[in-house]
């Protein structure tokens, strides 16, 4: 485990920025600076819900820390849970797991992710690098587009493993921009592509949150037999409103959630390299 948020979390980004070109220009486009000044509402990680991985393995890396569990959320159609935690420290990025339910899928699936999880160490998962480690199995190309016909998230899990799949720049605290409208058109004015499943916002005011993604960039994953470039991990924007106590709303609204996660379908990829 880590002992130190700032650490893990700088770990983190330059995992994900490995794989995400687009994240450094978008904080330029929205930065007052160089983007330094941008500030992360949260980040998202994935996982099965097999035991060994499970998303309580993940979350004690960050209870750890000082994380407290927030809400739970489920996704029938994509047989998803997953759980928010959130610090008291309100400058901490908060943190959204999501799991898949393994046992919801057809015998085949559920074969080949039980294989692959079978190949990680016990003590892979404790391991102070856990959630920015990649894969601990070997998948080929053609199990990976097996995986794809029922589950994107199985697949995109089996490629790229344990790392963030989004980082969320926080609205509310930009200088220059107030809404994810205006962000939207900075994004596409700049060649990104928006997540548009359900509406380019996801989200309202009622919702006392907003959000809006871009599609995830493509990198080169090494699969057993050969290598080829895949959906990787997207940007995702959220702007908070407050509650009826005055308190900003720090959870997550299910419905928008389940249209994010369609942010790594390979149909609309990030063109703003
Ligand atoms: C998570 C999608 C949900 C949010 O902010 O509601 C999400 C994922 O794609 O893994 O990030
Ligand atoms: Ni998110």
């Amino acid at each position: 485990m880590h002992s130190d948020r700032n650490t893990l979390f700088r770990d983190l980004w330059d995992n994900y920025k490995a794989v995400t070109p687009s994240a450094d220009r978008i904080h330029q486009l929205l930065g007052d600076t160089q983007g330094d000044d941008i500030v992360n509402d949260h980040i998202a990680l994935r996982t099965f819900n097999l035991g060994k991985v499970g998303l309580e393995k993940l979350a004690a890396h960050f209870l750890a820390l000082g994380y407290r569990e927030g809400g739970e959320y489920h996704f029938e159609a994509k047989k998803l849970y997953a759980k928010h935690y959130e610090h008291p420290d309100p400058t901490a990025p908060k943190v959204f797991i999501s799991e898949l339910l393994v046992e919801a899928f057809s015998p085949e699936l559920q074969a080949i992710v039980r294989e692959l999880v079978a190949q990680v160490p016990e003590d892979a998962v404790t391991a102070d690098n856990f959630l920015y480690s990649g894969t601990h199995w070997n998948v080929d190309y053609a199990t990976y587009q097996r995986l794809l016909e029922e589950s994107e998230y199985a697949a995109w899990l089996a490629a790229w493993g344990y790392r963030a799949n989004h980082f969320t720049v926080n609205i509310n605290l930009l200088a220059k921009f107030d809404s994810v409208a205006e962000v939207n058109e900075v994004l596409k004015a700049n060649g990104f592509a928006v997540n548009s499943s359900g509406g380019e916002i996801k989200g309202s005011p009622q919702d006392l949150l907003e959000q809006s993604s871009t599609m995830a960039d493509k990198a080169e994953v090494r699969f057993s037999d050969r290598t080829v470039a895949i959906p990787s991990c997207f940007y995702e924007f959220a702007k908070r409103y407050p509650k009826a106590d005055g308190e900003l709303y720090s959870g997550f609204v299910a419905a928008s959630a389940d249209k994010i996660f369609e942010s790594t379908d390979a149909s609309g990829a990030a063109v703003g390299m």
